[in-house]
Parts: C-alpha cells; structure tokens; sequence
C-alpha cells in the first residue's frame, strides 16, 4: 500500500494541522510505503514572503521529523525539488473543468474577500496541483483532515476520466480521515475551522505554555454548565472534549465519560495540562532538529526517492496521452 499526504508552509503550525493530520501519519509507517512532503508550490497560491516561505518549509520538514516519522521509511520531501509534479500538473490541467473547480469549497472561501482581477491561477487550479501530487505515487491511502475530502473527491472524479479514456493508467486514491480529529475548531469561533491563516483561536505549536493555557481558560463556550458532546448547542465545549479525545487516543463518547460532573474551569483546566504535556515533548525534539543539520540531509536522500517514482508514473502517463517519449 502507499500512503502520501503534504502540508502547505503556509504559516505556524496549529494544533488543528497537529491533530488532525500530523499526529497520524506515523501509525501509517507500518501500514505501507509512505510518502510525506512538504505543499510549497501550492504555498505560492496566495501572496507570501519568500524568507518566510522558505524558513516555513524548513519548520515543517522538522515538524515532520519531530512527530516519530522515520526518514529511512517514510519518504520526506519537498514538492518543489520532484519537478514531475509541474509536469504532470501541466498534462492534467487538461482533465478538470472550471465548473469543478470554481465549485470547491477552499477557492471559495479563500477567494470571497478577493477581488477577481487579484485571484490567482494556482489559487482556481490548486486541486489540479493537488490531483498531481497524489497520482504520481500511486497513492491508495491520502490522509488528510475533512476540509481537503473534497479535493480527493475530485482527484477521485479526474482517475475516472482518465482511465476510462487510456486505459488503466492511474491508481484510484481514497482519502483516510481521523473520525475523531478531523475537524478542529477554532477557540474563539467554534463554529469555524481552526487554520493557519487565520490567527484568531488558534493554538501554534509553538505556542509557549503559558499562552497556551491563557488561549484555552479563555476559549468560547456557552452560558451551561454541562460538560456534553453537542456541535449544535455547545460547540466550543465540543470542540475541546475533541481535543482530548484526539490526544489520549479516544473516542468522544469516552472524552464525555471522563469528565462527567466536572465544572467548566476544571474542564478547561485540565484540557490545558492535557495539550501542554502532549506538545512539550514533541515541541523538544523539534528544537533539536532544527539545530542539527537533519533536515537538508533528510530533503537531500527524499527528494532522490521521490524524483525516482514520480518519473516513473509520468512517463507512463506520457505514453498514455501520447507525448512523444521514445527514451
Ligand atoms: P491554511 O490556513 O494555510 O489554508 P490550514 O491550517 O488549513 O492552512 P493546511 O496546510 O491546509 O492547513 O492543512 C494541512 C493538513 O492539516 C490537512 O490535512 C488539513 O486537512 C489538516 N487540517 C488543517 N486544519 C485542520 C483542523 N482545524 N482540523 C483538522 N485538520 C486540519
Ligand atoms: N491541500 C492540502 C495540502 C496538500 C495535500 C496534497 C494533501 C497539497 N497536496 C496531496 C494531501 C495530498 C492542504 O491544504 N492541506
């Protein structure tokens, strides 16, 4: 089996990428061949510093390394040193229509605040990008939050089409969604995603301890005092019974269970030690790495590996539609 999932550098890490997508793709290592990399052709996507560009990519190659995955297994890289991904995102460009794409949910909520004359090609063809990135390593498994189903919904839609005009030439993937992580919400809106780009609510990972704390004593709830799994009625409360049912490893019926008759200031309380604890490890060994010199020597041997498969899947889809390729 092969597994691959990205995270774009757009900005600090959250708990949200944390959760719901970082924390579980190490279990994968067991399952398959893995390939991880880092989304920094579809961080141009929207307006962004190239200091900071870069020095993200580097944050989350660390990140990456930080949460237990193994180099020697998983296969860490950069998008932009596996040129095949340009490549293949330039035949495939040709398979997905505006109608499509104009209707995913990320353009739609990315562009809504943009005039048109500042929307961005790559912004509209990101998940044409995407499509790419996935079908090259013949990904079975993509796991990702719930906001990114979508996109793998469509690369799903692009196999067929495909396939049904060539032949069977690309693997059809599936997205692996974490039921209980897939959807952290933000603290002081519980009724939106928790993301990067948007700085309100979030937890960084690099967060200290004691804004941490502040972050979650402060985190939007209701008027209640019951502590209940309820996205309607109560969905702060919720959202934080999912934070720690998502770091202990437990469902959400269980996450309730444990803290039955506690008042909300305990709640809180203990959701707070509970975070703190499970990023402070994980927040040492990011420092080491990035004092060390892992991270080049990781992208280096990665970027190797993957430049091998990817060609070997873009050939095969030259043939396929034709391109003349006689070497
Ligand atoms: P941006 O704000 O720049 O659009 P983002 O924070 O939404 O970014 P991505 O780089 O798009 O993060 O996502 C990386 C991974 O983290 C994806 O698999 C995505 O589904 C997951 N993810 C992001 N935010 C959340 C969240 N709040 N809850 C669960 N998973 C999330
Ligand atoms: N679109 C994703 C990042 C991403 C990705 C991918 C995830 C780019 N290419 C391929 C899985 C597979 C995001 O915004 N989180």
């Amino acid at each position: 089996m092969r597994i691959l999932s990205g995270i774009k550098p757009t900005g600090e890490l959250t708990l949200g990428n944390y959760l719901g997508a970082l924390k579980n793709f190490k279990a994968f290592e067991k399952q398959g061949e893995c390939f991880i990399f880092i989304a920094d052709l579809h961080a141009l996507t929207l307006p962004i510093e190239p200091k900071v560009l870069k020095e993200n990519s580097k944050s989350l190659a660390a990140f990456y390394l930080a949460s237990g995955l193994d180099p020697k297994k998983t296969t860490l890289f950069l998008q932009s040193d596996v040129s095949a991904h340009s490549e293949l995102n330039a035949i495939l460009q040709n398979y997905l229509y505006m109608g499509e794409l104009s209707r995913m949910t990320q353009f739609k909520d990315k562009a809504k605040s943009m005039k048109d004359s500042a929307i961005g090609l790559g912004l509209f063809a990101y998940p044409v990008l995407m499509s790419a990135d996935i079908l090259l390593y013949d990904a079975d498994v993509v796991p990702v939050g719930e906001d990114q189903v979508q996109h793998i919904e469509l690369t799903r839609d692009l196999v067929n089409r495909f396939n049904k005009r060539y032949g069977k030439v690309l693997v059809m993937p599936k997205a692996n969604i974490n039921k209980v992580s897939k959807r952290i919400m933000s603290l002081s809106d519980p009724t939106k995603k928790m993301s990067k780009s948007d700085p309100k609510g979030d937890i960084y990972l690099k967060d200290n301890p004691d804004v941490i704390r502040k972050k979650i004593m402060s985190a939007v709830t209701d008027s209640g005092n019951e502590i209940k799994y309820d996205e309607v009625n109560k969905p702060g409360i919720s959202n934080l019974l999912v934070i720690y049912a998502a770091i202990k490893g437990i469902d959400i019926p269980a996450s309730e269970k444990h803290f039955q008759g506690y008042r909300y200031g305990d709640f809180k309380k203990e959701i707070a030690d509970t975070v703190i604890n499970e990023l402070k490890p994980f927040m040492e060994r990011y420092q080491e790495i990035m004092k060390s010199d892992l991270v080049n020597q990781v992208l280096l041997d990665g970027a190797k590996r993957a430049n091998k498969i990817a060609n070997i899947t873009l050939k095969r889809v030259k043939r396929a539609v034709g391109l003349f390729d006689e070497k």
